[in-house]
């Protein structure tokens, strides 16, 4: 490297980026995984830019073999002219000086959030070696810096056609720095650039991943979305029954705050509304929120009353009751956004709250005015919600009341265990009488609880308030577990610190406890965030052998088996149906003995958070075709944990 002169303002550059080498966290939040792809999202997040501008329409990412990664756009360029602040080509600024970003060339300035605000330099001080390459007016520039040092000023290396215009940068992560790892994985990529695509309608964004075996095929994505969060609605509903054809969509740019609002009732009682400041999502809210709940809740109060669907002597509908079954998507770009709230998530400006409740106020009231037939079937839906809710909040009065008087009112179909140490406790939720007798006689009874649950299991995304409280089983966990939920949940009452789900390792058996994790995660979600969810193992199939017993918990480990015992005669090989075909002590030994068990901890990715929430509703929907999906990619959100 380094045939540069070295004056004052370099070497404060280089410390510039020494300081991001010694202290990667403060720059990029952390150095796992997620650090790691955050590094290409800065870069896009560039490209993205380039689009808003308009100038734009093509965006390629590829992961090479090596794991360096290849971002190519078909924008104006990084300006390869020089800055005459710091008396350098700007491309070289914009690698070299910290919090350069975007800003110079002067023109558009960086409205995508890109991580903490900061930009390319922070992914070139972490890798290590990165190269740009610009092809601009007939030419193609190219620079190379070794981590975050200037290889070589900016040097002509061939010509492009002169119309040609692009950026393209390749990037190989630092080992040294993400020690955790440097390998990319393609569905996390794949997710945010598609996020990415939603929120930038028209553009193209290609993810290629050439890590495939020599003479295959690389793999390869598109996202485009000429509709942008419009598709992103259809998306985010395509498991589900729209309850009418259209999807809203409002869009306005005024005080420099440019909205954009999509939405769409389906016929679930579950809200999914996800907000987005520049590109970024904001699962906590802000402004931009609360104007676009204020906003809505206003405008179909008075469309209700102004069209009689709600008489004078009835109260208002609630924000709740108008959102039940509601998709909806908010995006504003910002100049200068201000993050609140402990964790920094929060939008805090105001003018994004006013923004986005009179654009959505005004334009979704002409809206209805225009479709009363949708205004009618949203309006009869909330009213029904009202109705619902009325009777769940009786219901759940009377629950209350019930454990106040009487604490130790636990379900009798609960065989609970005597160490009154919850952190010793565990609870097998089992499904089917017959395989909940077998665990109870084979219980560990100082430590194991056993609550045996009967017949189908409601699906809590399939039915309102009123019907949940009312459902046998759903009370019988509830209070169980003793945590209280919703609003009332309190972690310091939960009764076992390991709640263990335990059904059959078949299809009926996925789908029971998909349905008792999809109750936990929309009742009490903390108790999966904190990891005291857990799903066990029971064994596929039992081999017997002179007077031996071996036990397999998939195809592969039985195969091993056989291979290390001998294909013979003498093998007896019992495939288990379900756990009802185990007699208490064989459960015990394969299935619940904490020294031999194979426990997995239900995880979820707290960044992915959405996902998740999308991932469960997927599975839940009433179409066929999503739930095959939802069973293969779930696999990921299941840790192994002992053995
Ligand atoms: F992050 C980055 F800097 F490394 C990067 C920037 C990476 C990639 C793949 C693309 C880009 C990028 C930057 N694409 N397009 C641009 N555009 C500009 O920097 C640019 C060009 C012209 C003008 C102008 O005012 O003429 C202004 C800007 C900001």
């Amino acid at each position: 490297m380094d045939n540069v002169e070295y004056g004052a303002d370099q070497i404060q550059i280089l410390e510039g980026l020494e300081a991001v080498r010694k202290r990667p966290g403060m720059y990029i939040g952390t150095t796992s995984s997620r650090g790691l792809h955050h590094l290409v999202y800065e870069i896009v997040d560039n490209s993205i830019d380039e689009a808003l501008a308009g100038y734009c329409d093509k965006i390629t990412v590829v992961i090479n073999k090596d794991n360096s990664v290849v971002v190519t756009d078909n924008g104006r360029g990084i300006p390869v002219g020089i800055n005459h602040k710091a008396g350098l080509p700007a491309v070289e600024v914009v690698f070299t000086v910290l919090h350069a970003g975007g800003k110079f060339g002067g023109g558009g300035y960086k409205v995508s959030g890109g991580l903490h605000g900061v930009g390319a330099s922070v992914v070139n001080a972490l890798s290590d070696w990165l190269e740009v390459e610009i092809c601009t007016e007939g030419k193609v520039y190219r620079q190379r810096y070794e981590r975050g040092h200037v290889c070589y000023p900016l040097k002509v290396i061939g010509e492009c056609e002169p119309d040609k215009t692009g950026t393209k940068v390749t990037f190989k992560p630092d080992a040294s720095i993400f020690q955790e790892t440097v390998e990319f994985e393609f569905d996390i990529l794949k997710q945010r650039l598609r996020e990415m695509a939603f929120l930038t309608k028209g553009i193209h964004i290609i993810l290629r991943d050439m890590r495939v075996e020599e003479g295959s095929k690389p793999i390869e994505r598109e996202f485009h979305y000429e509709g942008g969060i419009k598709e992103f609605v259809s998306y985010l509903n395509r498991s589900k029954t729209p309850l009418y054809e259209d999807i809203m969509y409002f869009e306005s740019n005024k005080n420099n705050v440019y909205v954009e609002v999509a939405m769409q009732h389906n016929d679930s009682y579950t809200e999914s509304t996800y907000s987005f400041v520049n590109n970024i999502n904001t699962p906590e809210g802000g402004t931009h929120m609360i104007g676009f709940r204020n906003a809505i809740t206003k405008t179909f109060n008075d469309y209700a009353r102004n069209n009689k669907l709600l008489k004078e002597s009835e109260p208002n509908l609630t924000g709740e009751d108008i959102r039940e079954g509601l998709t909806a998507i908010i995006s504003v770009k910002i100049e200068d956004p201000q993050f609140e709230g402990q964790t920094k998530q929060k939008l805090g400006n105001s003018e994004a709250r006013t923004a986005v409740d009179s654009t959505v106020s005004e334009l979704l009231t002409y809206y209805l005015e225009q479709n009363p037939t949708v205004a009618k079937l949203i309006c009869e839906k909330s009213i029904l919600a009202q109705r619902a809710r009325d009777a769940a909040r009786k219901a759940r009065d009377l629950t209350r009341r019930k454990t106040a008087l009487e604490t130790a009112s636990l379900p009798g179909k609960l065989a609970d265990c005597s160490d009154r140490n919850p952190e010793n406790c565990e609870i097998y939720i089992v499904e089917g009488d017959s395989a909940g007798g077998s665990a109870k006689s084979a219980r560990s009874r100082a430590t194991q609880a056993i609550l045996p649950l009967r017949g189908k299991i409601l699906n809590v995304e399939k039915a309102r308030l009123d019907k949940i409280y009312a459902n046998n089983e759903i009370k019988a966990m509830i209070t169980a577990f003793g945590t209280g939920i919703h609003e009332d949940f309190d972690i310091s009452k939960l009764r076992y610190h390991k709640i263990i789900i335990m059904a059959d390792a078949d299809v009926d058996g996925a789908h029971i406890s998909t349905l008792l994790l999809t109750f936990i995660y929309r009742f009490m979600p903390d108790l999966i965030k904190q990891g005291y969810v857990y799903m066990a193992q029971p064994p596929l199939y039992k081999l017997e052998k002179n007077k031996n017993v071996w036990y397999a918990y998939s195809d592969e480990e039985l195969d091993k088996i056989i291979s290390e015992v001998g294909r013979d005669q003498n093998n007896k090989i019992q495939r288990y149906k379900g756990l009802g075909e185990m007699d208490p002590e064989q459960l015990w030994e394969t299935t619940m003995d904490p020294e031999k068990r194979i426990l997995l901890r239900v995880t979820m990715n707290e960044e992915a958070e959405s996902e998740i929430d999308l991932t469960f509703t997927t599975l839940m929907g009433d179409k066929v075709e999503p739930r095959r999906e939802f069973i293969e990619e779930n696999a990921r959100f299941v840790k192994n944990l002992d053995i």
